[in-house]
């Protein structure tokens, strides 16, 4: 809670932007010009999404308001809030009128549009182009614009979306910059235009923990940032304040209107009377901000005061509190023992508020505003709880009532927990973690749209998908939607598997594997693991090098041959890097690729519903999943095993 209020920025501006990232990726990586299948082909045979593209439910969830989009108009949601000024409009009045109208549109609507392009990009702590991104090759071309190993029929006419423009040329190369901040040379860095070299988790103060892990960490600097490289928070630091200077001359003070989608814990999640989709848009209903489309809110952003801001919180915490699932939390008493903590900003934007210089004053903001950490607030939040809900909880944290977990204790040693409205589980006595433990024991009602453990789910979407109580699915047929191989099928690129690309068992994501103990005790690069039996049907011998080629990329690694694999079924673990022993392949005779240049996103539609109950969108709740468990892929025996480089 304290993580995120300060993540978001939510003590100087509300509402945040929140993004869900596959929908983003799916659309701004063009990989919706692939669905050689429509939505229609998924339903149950209820007819629920006749002649639409998945693509055109995802424009509809955005402009019904369950899913958030960016960018989210066809202009600038700052000329928007100048545009209603001189209409004499509110910003979301004018906002409902130009869409009424058609004169405005989603970006979605068009998302090939030059004015709807993602422009920078700023990658951090996350490894995009080598761990995260399905649909690796898709990235490479639509928004990077380099080579790439796509080969992906676009859709027929005939199973296009219809509610979409369709241009036919697809633009390579959307971005203008991309930025990434990392310790390891990556995929990521490998494309990226700038790098900021960061310091290693040994060279500078940080915070670590999870909800499902009981004690909170501390990161301490054994020795000063080497070389050039730099605290993540002193990085960003220096970008937010080049970026404060340039704003003097290019952005200065604007308005920027925000399209919020409905969210969870609040009344907005109630907008879908009795799971019936109603859509504005064909006049079954009239656009209604909040209910039946996104919350219009305006911010004023300074943007010459974004150094002064990141460095000091904001007046909303003492003003306004904190909000986390519905809970409303007086923080006022904490802010004031940060100003003192901390000491307070002289001049600028932040005058007279608590100071965030360094990356510890952060640490010890977040460590005060978090129930996790703050038995006071816990034990407060509590009591708000119990108000709603007339069952006793705040003794689950009351033991820990007066403790304060600092910055300092963490670095002492780990420190476990306290038990906060936060979560659902409880610590309670040295308990350990597991969720929904509260809604259990103590009957808090859980967030669903009955307050019990729901399985019955009466959404027109659900109920179109035959899912309205859960049953098998089996895998998508990629043979059926993709025209790929039939399973099993053998021809002269070998034999048709599925491909999976679960967690790796000597990595955590892209880490931890590329050192030399690591690489000297495995096969020293990249691998796909398969059955002794499909081995044999293409000749391979373990460790042998071999090619993985689907529409979607081409892979060359070593074949780890193993009875404890299934015949049909290969492995390739997430997430292994091109940076390693990557040769250069006899399909196109480029140096490819990695485990996500065989995957893709594919979007699923029950995963886009919003506005209903539990069904109802914030960050890190819910929102659709790449789908990537359901892919096939050809697999051979390279004809030349001296591989190149
Ligand atoms: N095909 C396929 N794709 C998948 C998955 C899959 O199973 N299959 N799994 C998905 C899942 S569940 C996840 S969580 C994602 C993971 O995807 P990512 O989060 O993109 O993967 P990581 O490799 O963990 O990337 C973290 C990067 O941050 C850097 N880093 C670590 N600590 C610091 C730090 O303190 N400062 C800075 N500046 N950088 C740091 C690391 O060096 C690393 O490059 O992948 C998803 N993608
Ligand atoms: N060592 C290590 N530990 C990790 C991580 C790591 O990278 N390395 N990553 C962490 C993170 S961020 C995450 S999200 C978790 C992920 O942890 P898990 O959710 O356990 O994910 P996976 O290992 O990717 O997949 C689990 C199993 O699902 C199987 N599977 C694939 N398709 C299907 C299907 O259609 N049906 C069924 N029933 N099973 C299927 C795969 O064969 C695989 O064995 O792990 C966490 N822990
Ligand atoms: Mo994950």
């Amino acid at each position: 809670m304290g993580f995120q209020h300060m993540a978001f920025a939510l003590d100087w501006q509300r509402p945040p932007r929140h993004m869900n990232q596959t929908a983003y990726w799916y659309v701004n990586t063009s990989q919706y010009r692939y669905d050689t299948f429509t939505a229609d082909d998924v339903d149950a045979g209820t007819g629920v999404f006749a002649g639409k593209g998945v693509m055109d439910l995802l424009a509809q969830s955005v402009r019904l308001g369950w899913t958030p989009s960016y960018p989210t108009f066809n202009r600038s949601s700052l000329a928007l809030a100048d545009e209603a000024d001189a209409a004499g409009l509110a910003p979301a009045d004018y906002v409902v009128d130009q869409l009424k109208s058609g004169a405005l549109k989603f970006a979605v609507e068009d998302p090939e549009a030059e004015e709807n392009h993602p422009r920078i990009l700023s990658l951090w702590r996350a490894n995009l182009l080598g761990s995260s991104a399905k649909g690796n090759e898709y990235f490479l071309k639509h928004l990077l614009g380099t080579d790439n190993a796509v080969t992906a029929e676009q859709a027929p006419p005939d199973k296009r979306p219809t509610g979409i423009e369709w241009p036919e040329h697809v633009p390579e190369g959307k971005l203008d910059l991309l930025m990434t901040i990392d310790f390891r040379m990556t995929s990521s860095t490998l494309f990226s235009d700038v790098v900021l070299p960061a310091a290693t988790w040994y060279e500078k103060h940080d915070l670590n923990t999870t909800d499902m892990h009981p004690f909170v960490h501390s990161f301490n600097p054994a020795i000063s940032p080497p070389w050039q490289s730099k605290t993540d928070w002193e990085a960003w630091k220096d970008v937010a304040k080049k970026f404060s200077e340039l704003a003097v001359d290019h952005l200065g003070t604007r308005r920027d209107v925000i399209a919020k989608p409905l969210w969870h814990d609040t009344p907005e999640a109630m907008a879908t009377v009795h799971g019936v989709v109603k859509d504005w848009r064909l006049g079954e209903c009239e656009p209604v901000p909040g209910k039946t489309l996104p919350v219009l809110a305006v911010a004023e952003r300074d943007y010459t005061a974004i150094y002064d801001k990141m460095t000091s919180i904001g007046p909303l915490m003492e003003k306004v509190g904190m909000l986390t699932k519905g809970v409303p939390y007086d923080v006022k008493r904490e802010v004031d023992i940060l100003r003192h903590r901390n000491g307070v900003a002289h001049g600028g934007a932040g005058n007279g508020q608590p100071r965030l210089d360094t990356d510890i004053h952060m640490a010890d903001a977040i460590l005060h505003l978090s129930g996790t950490t703050n038995g006071h607030l816990a034990t407060h939040g509590f009591k708000n709880v119990e108000k709603r809900t007339g069952t006793q909880l705040h003794d689950l944290a009351a033991e820990h009532e007066g403790k304060q977990i600092t910055f300092a204790d963490t670095q002492v040693a780990p420190v476990p927990v306290i038990t906060s409205p936060e979560w659902s589980g409880s610590e309670s006595g040295g308990r350990r973690y597991s969720p929904f433990t509260i809604n259990i024991e103590r009957k808090k009602p859980f967030h669903t749209l009955t307050g019990r453990q729901q399985f019955y789910l009466d959404h027109d979407w659900i109920l179109g998908m035959g899912e309205a109580l859960p049953v098998y699915r089996p895998p998508l047929n990629m043979t059926e939607l993709f025209g790929e191989a039939a399973l099993g099928e053998q021809n002269a690129l070998g034999v048709s598997v599925r491909y999976l690309t679960p967690h790796n068992k000597w990595s955590i994501h892209s880490e931890y594997q590329d050192n030399l103990f690591m690489l000297s005790l495995s096969r020293g690069g990249q691998t796909i693991w398969l059955s002794d039996v499909d081995a044999e049907k293409i000749g391979v011998a373990d460790n042998d090098w071999i090619e993985a080629v689907n529409r979607n990329g081409v892979v060359a690694a070593r074949a780890i041959v193993s009875h404890r694999m299934p015949e049909g079924t290969v492995y390739m673990h997430h997430a292994q890097d091109r940076l390693i022993d990557v040769p250069l392949t006899e399909t196109n005779g480029r140096r490819g690729g990695i485990h996500n240049s065989l995957t893709r996103i594919m979007m699923k539609p029950s995963h886009m519903i919003g506005g209903y109950a539990q069904f109802a969108y914030f960050f890190n709740y819910i929102g659709p999943t790449g789908n990537n468990r359901d892919e096939v892929t050809m697999i051979r025996r390279r004809a030349n095993q001296n591989v190149e480089y």
